[in-house]
C-alpha cells in the first residue's frame, strides 16, 4: 500500500493518538498525518518521534504535531481520542461528563478547518461521545462513526483462537451493541474458516470467552492501573480510517447512528457496517434471534441512559 495523497488528523497525543499515529505510519494510510493536542510539546515530540520511522517504514508522507487547528485544515479523516481514560475503579460512564466538554470544544474545530471529513471517535464513553461528536458537528449520519466493535471483536477473535488452537485471522465473529458491560459477542455466527464454533468448543468455554470480551477493556486496566489499553486501539481506529480513505468498503462493526436498522432508532450502537468513501455507506442488517434481540435491547438502554447524561 502507498500513500494516498490524503490528510488524516488524530486528536489527542496521548497513548491511543500516538499508537494511532504509529500504525497509519507503518501502514502508509495517508499522505499528510497531523497530531493534535492542547499540551503544547506533547504532539510536536510525539510527531517528530514517529516522524523518523519514515526511512524505516517506507513511509514518504509527513507527520506534524501542533496544537493550532489551522493546520488540520482540509483532512479527509479526523479520529478524535482526546479526554480521558479509565483508571482502576472507573467506569466508562464516569468519564461522561469530562469527556463531553472536551470533545464538544474538539468537534467544533474540526468542523470549521474540515467540513467533508469523516470523524472516528475513540473517546469514552463511546456511545454517548459518537452522539455528541454527532450533534454538535452537525454532519451527516454517514460521516460520523465510533471506534469500539473492532476493537471488541478483535479481543474476541484473539480468546476464541486461543481456545481453538487456530490462527487469530481466520476467526471471524462479530461483537454488536454498546462498548460496555451489555456488549454482545455473538456466539451463534463466530466461525474458523467458516465452520462454527458452537460446533467447537463446548457451551461452557464459550461463556467464558464471552464473559473475559466483555471485561477485555477492564482486564488491562487492571494490570495498567495508570491507564487503558491503547496500542490495539489505536490500530483499530487506523483499521477503520484506512477503510474510508482507500474506499476499501470493509465490512466492520462500528457505532452508526441507527434509524430502524434491527427496530431501533435515534441511537448510535455498534453494528457490522460497510465502510467507503462516503463513511458508513450501509449498515449490514440481518435476522436476530430473539435471545439476541433482548440482549440488544439492553445496551439500546444503557446507551440512552448515556445520551441523557450528556444533556444533548
Ligand atoms: P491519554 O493517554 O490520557 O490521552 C488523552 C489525550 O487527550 C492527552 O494527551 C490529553 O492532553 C488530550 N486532550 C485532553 N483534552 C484535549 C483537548 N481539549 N483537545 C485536544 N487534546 C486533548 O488517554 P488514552 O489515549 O489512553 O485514551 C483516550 C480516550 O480513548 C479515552 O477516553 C479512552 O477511554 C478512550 N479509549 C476508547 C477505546 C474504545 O475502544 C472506544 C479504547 C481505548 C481508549
Amino acid at each position: 500500500m502507498s500513500e494516498s495523497g490524503k490528510k488524516l488528523t488524530i486528536v489527542g497525543a496521548g497513548a491511543v493518538g500516538t499508537s494511532a499515529a504509529h500504525w497509519a505510519v507503518s501502514r502508509k494510510v495517508a499522505q499528510e498525518i497531523v497530531m493534535v493536542d492542547v499540551v503544547d510539546g506533547i504532539p510536536q515530540g510525539k510527531a517528530l518521534d514517529i516522524s523518523q520511522s519514515a526511512p524505516l517504514c517506507g513511509f514518504h508522507g509527513s507527520v506534524i504535531g501542533t496544537c493550532d487547528y489551522k493546520d488540520t485544515a482540509g483532512s479527509d479523516v479526523v479520529i478524535i481520542t482526546a479526554g480521558l481514560a479509565r483508571k482502576p475503579g472507573m467506569s466508562r460512564d464516569d468519564l461522561l461528563s469530562k469527556n463531553v466538554e472536551i470533545v464538544k470544544q474538539v468537534t467544533e474545530n474540526i468542523v470549521s478547518q474540515s467540513p467533508e471529513a469523516v470523524i472516528v471517535v475513540v473517546t469514552n464513553p463511546i456511545d454517548a461521545m459518537v452522539y455528541t461528536v454527532f450533534k454538535v458537528s452537525g454532519f451527516p449520519k454517514n460521516r460520523v462513526v465510533g471506534m469500539a466493535g473492532v476493537l471488541d471483536s478483535a479481543r474476541y477473535r484473539t480468546f476464541l483462537a486461543k481456545a481453538l488452537g487456530v490462527a487469530p485471522r481466520d476467526v471471524t465473529a462479530l461483537v454488536m451493541g454498546i462498548h460496555g458491560d451489555n456488549m454482545l459477542p455473538l456466539t451463534r455466527l463466530a466461525s474458523v474458516a467458516g465452520v462454527p464454533v458452537e460446533q467447537l468448543l463446548s457451551k461452557q468455554q464459550l461463556e467464558e470467552i464471552v464473559r473475559r470480551t466483555k471485561y477485555g477493556g477492564g482486564e488491562i486496566v487492571q494490570h495498567l492501573k495508570t491507564g487503558s489499553a491503547f496500542t490495539t486501539p489505536g490500530l483499530c481506529a487506523i483499521e477503520m480510517a484506512q477503510s474510508v480513505l482507500f474506499d476499501e468498503k470493509r465490512v466492520l462493526p462500528c457505532a452508526a447512528y441507527l434509524e430502524g436498522e434491527f427496530g431501533i432508532d435515534g441511537v448510535f450502537l455498534g453494528v457490522p457496517v460497510v465502510l467507503g468513501r462516503g463513511g458508513v455507506e450501509r449498515i449490514v442488517e440481518f435476522e436476530l434471534t430473539e435471545q439476541e434481540r433482548a440482549a440488544l435491547e439492553k445496551s439500546v438502554e444503557a446507551v440512552k441512559k448515556q445520551v441523557a447524561a450528556t444533556g444533548l
